[in-house]
C-alpha cells in the first residue's frame, strides 16, 4: 500500500474467493489496460500479490525500469511514447506495470486479476468531501463509492508534483480521511471524534463500571477470523 493511502473501510471484507487463480490483483479495467494501453487504466497505489515465485519473477520484470537517475528519466520517455495520455514525466511503477501487461501479456496477464467493484483504490478528489454524506445515508462495509475501502491521495501536494490545488486541501483531507477510518475503531469503545477535522472524541455511550463488557463491535471488527470462518462453514453446508 502505498504512504499517500489509508484504509477508509474497516469492515469491508475482500472477496478472497474470486482471487483463488490470480497471484496479483489491482484496481483497474481491462479494457483500459490491454484495449487502449492507458497508463491510469489501473492503479498500483494498493495491491493485493500472493507470496510466491510468480510475484518473484514479477518484481524482477517490473523493477528495471527503476533506478533513480538516467535509467528512470530515459524509461519516462519509452512509457510517455507507449502509453494513452501518460504526461512527460520520468517512469513510474504503475506505467511500468501497464506497460510489461501489454507488451508481455503472455506471460502475466492470466495471473493478474483488475478488480473494479470496489475501491482497493479510491480517489481522494471524488471521495473526501462526501465522507459526511457517506455517514449520514450509508455504512462501513460497502468498500466502494458509498464507503471507499481506501482513500489514495493520488498526486497531492506532499508527495507529488502535479497537485492543481493548495497544499492545505490534500493535508486537511488527509486529517479527514484518517478520522473518518478512526471513528470505526473508536466507535467500538463508546467514542468519536467531534467532527471529522478534530482530533478530539468524544464520548457516544454512557459510562460503565466494566467499559469491556460494553464494547459493541457492530462492526465485527475484532473477531474478522471468526467471520470468515462462519462464512466458509455455510458455503460447505449449503
Ligand atoms: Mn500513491
Amino acid at each position: 500500500m502505498d504512504s499517500d493511502a489509508m484504509f477508509t473501510d474497516m469492515a469491508f471484507e475482500l472477496p478472497w474467493e474470486r482471487y483463488a487463480p490470480f497471484n496479483l490483483v489491482m484496481h483497474g479495467w481491462n479494457e483500459m489496460v490491454y484495449d487502449d494501453k492507458n497508463w491510469i487504466g489501473l492503479n498500483t497505489g494498493s495491491f493485493l500479490l500472493r507470496n510466491c515465485q510468480w510475484s518473484l519473477d514479477l518484481l524482477d520484470a517490473w523493477a528495471p525500469m527503476g533506478p533513480k537517475g538516467k535509467v528512470r528519466t530515459e524509461a519516462g520517455k519509452v512509457l510517455t511514447s507507449f502509453l494513452k495520455d501518460r504526461p512527460v514525466f520520468e517512469a513510474d511503477d504503475q506505467s511500468a506495470m501497464v506497460y510489461l501487461l501489454v507488451t508481455q501479456r503472455d506471460r502475466w496477464a492470466d495471473k493478474v486479476y483488475l478488480e473494479s467493484a470496489y475501491y482497493l483504490h479510491g480517489y481522494w478528489g471524488i471521495l473526501v468531501d462526501r465522507y459526511e454524506e457517506m455517514i449520514e445515508n450509508y455504512h462501513p462495509g460497502l468498500g466502494d463509492h458509498r464507503w471507499p475501502l481506501v482513500t489514495h491521495f493520488v498526486g497531492c501536494k506532499p508527495c507529488g508534483k502535479f497537485g492543481d490545488y493548495p497544499v492545505e486541501r490534500c493535508l486537511k483531507q488527509m486529517d479527514r480521511a484518517f478520522n473518518f477510518g478512526d471513528n470505526q475503531i473508536l466507535q467500538m469503545y463508546g467514542f468519536t471524534h467531534k467532527s471529522l477535522a478534530s482530533r478530539r472524541v468524544k464520548r457516544i455511550r454512557n459510562e460503565t463500571s466494566n467499559p469491556l463488557d460494553s464494547t459493541k463491535d457492530e462492526l465485527g471488527l475484532l473477531h474478522p477470523s471468526f467471520k470468515a470462518t462462519v462464512k466458509v462453514t455455510n458455503v460447505a453446508a449449503s
